[in-house]
């Protein structure tokens, strides 16, 4: 069985390295994104079976895209093509004091996705899905409460929720009901901490996880200062986020979630799954496209040990 299975809108996106802005560029590099691909590359590059679930459209952004999954070591079985819709672009302007996102997606391939998608995703250990996809299109909204609900009725996988909320596809009142929802319907959930205030008015990590009691795991990220963990009847487990020279900070949510997705499904100890999603983050951090450079092998092999921290 695959260790996981990821569900939602591949893109590709146009940058410029900061600080160049949009307006001045006579160019932009082009890569592969969406939240749920760039976790699957994540996962992939750690060593994990993973596939990537969606539709994309007939122009060659969908070839680009593919190209960048089968070389990444993503299963793209599951992939659909509308040749009548195009595939999702978007293009990110760096500030100065973070990135502006111009999204070119209304209408596009993974947009018309709908329940009768989920007919042709495997199962897998994990399934992993964020909270962009219901916000996409009302079909693709009951695409993702039908596998919600699937899973609540017993296919025994885990599932993986990043709130991932996008001011630019919902509003605050349309989108804290249905992401709240989600949250709590899920075994492993991830959100910022500040996306938590901007949708439940939350103040600490532990005001979110009172407000979502019910996931096994819970992280609540907290951009430079840390991340924290919460299992059900354990105490909370905090880890500081490692000093990192920021290039573009798009993306970084998805690697970190590949690193703990990871590290719970090998097993390995809680502090490791932060440690390993920190890592992951970092490599992120530094790339102007959406997903982490190839992560180092002995790094990783030593993190998954236990090794790189200091015992107490
Ligand atoms: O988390 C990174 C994603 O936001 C980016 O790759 C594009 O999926 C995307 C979105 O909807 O913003």
């Amino acid at each position: 069985m695959l260790d996981a299975v990821c569900i939602g809108e591949s893109m590709i996106v146009g940058s410029v390295p900061p600080p160049h802005r949009l307006r001045d560029a006579h160019s932009v590099s082009l890569h592969c994104a969406g939240a749920e691909s760039n976790v699957a590359i994540g996962l992939a590059a750690l060593g994990g079976d993973v596939a990537w679930a969606g539709r994309l459209g007939g122009d060659p952004f969908a070839g680009h895209i593919i190209d960048v999954l089968r070389q990444s070591g993503v299963d793209t079985r599951c992939v659909e093509y509308d040749s009548s819709a195009p595939t999702g672009v978007y293009f990110k302007d760096p500030t100065g004091e973070g990135t502006q996102v111009y999204y070119y997606r209304a209408g596009s391939a993974a947009s018309r996705m709908g329940p009768g998608f989920l007919d042709k995703v495997p199962a897998a250990r994990a399934l992993h899905l964020s909270g962009i996809t219901p916000a996409l299109s009302d079909t693709c909204a009951q695409m993702v409460k039908t596998a919600v609900d699937g899973r609540r009725l017993g296919t025994g996988s885990i599932l993986s929720f990043d709130v991932n909320y996008r001011p630019a596809l919902w509003s605050v009142a349309e989108a804290a009901p249905v992401l709240g929802e989600l949250a709590e319907s899920a075994d492993l959930v991830f959100t910022g901490l500040d996306e938590a205030q901007t949708l439940w008015n939350t103040a600490t990590p532990d005001d979110v996880r009172e407000l979502l009691p019910r996931p096994t795991a819970l992280v609540v990220k907290d951009g430079a200062v840390g991340a924290t963990l919460y299992l059900r009847d354990q105490p909370p487990v905090h880890l500081p986020t490692p000093p990192v020279d920021v290039v573009e900070a798009v993306g970084a949510g998805d690697a970190f979630a590949a690193g703990v997705l990871h590290g719970l499904l090998r097993e390995a100890a809680p502090p490791v799954w932060l440690e390993l999603g920190h890592y992951m983050a970092s490599l992120a951090l530094t790339s102007v496209g959406d997903t982490a450079p190839a992560p180092d092998p002995h790094r990783v092999e030593a993190i998954m040990a236990g090794r790189t921290r200091p015992t107490s």
